[in-house]
């Protein structure tokens, strides 16, 4: 395969329950593109599409996805299912979609059964950029490019944080 082919095949999968996901979730894409990792993104529901999750979680690592970030609200089943399918690491986003402002989809998804994991991230909006950090910071393990994207992003987080420091000190 061409270099370049290579370096743009979608590494990340990011699968969302429902289109309606979709607003919370572009901060997942957005960051991902901020560090440069190409990704992909479908829908598929556990509940309402279970065939079609299944065969996504089963062709995931042969398609070349290294992470997979699930995404999905309420009775939140997606991100556990495909981790009982695949060996790729699973993210799960819990999402407040439903009445139970994301407290179901964070319980559905964090407990799992032993022998099941799925590394769960926050409610909402922080979930959905820290599921990329987090993404990222699994293929930095083996990809120095990444690594280096990383170490910046967190002195820009330091900087940030000693400006707000700077304006606070003068203007108490
Ligand atoms: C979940 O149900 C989805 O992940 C979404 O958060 C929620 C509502 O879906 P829609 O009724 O908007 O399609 O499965």
């Amino acid at each position: 395969m061409k270099e370049a082919k290579k370096r743009n095949r979608p590494v990340v999968g990011i699968v969302i329950g429902s289109d309606s996901d979709w607003g919370v979730m572009q901060k997942t894409a957005s960051v991902l593109k901020q560090f440069k990792i190409p990704f992909d993104v479908t829908v598929s529901s556990a509940h309402r599409s279970p065939e079609r999750t299944a065969e996504y979680a089963r062709t995931a690592r042969t398609r070349g996805l290294k992470v997979i970030v699930a995404a999905a609200g309420g009775a939140a089943h997606l991100a556990g299912t495909i981790a009982s399918l695949t060996t790729l690491p699973v993210i799960g986003v819990p999402l407040a979609s439903s009445s139970l402002k994301g407290l179901d989809a964070l319980l559905a998804t964090v407990q799992m059964p032993a022998g099941v994991p799925v590394g769960t991230m926050a409610i909402g909006d922080a979930g959905a950029k820290n599921a990329a950090i987090l993404a990222a910071q699994i293929l930095a393990v083996s990809d120095s490019e990444i690594e280096n994207r990383l170490k910046q992003f967190k002195k820009e987080l330091t900087r940030r944080v000693e400006q707000k420091a700077e304006v606070l000190d003068k203007n108490p």
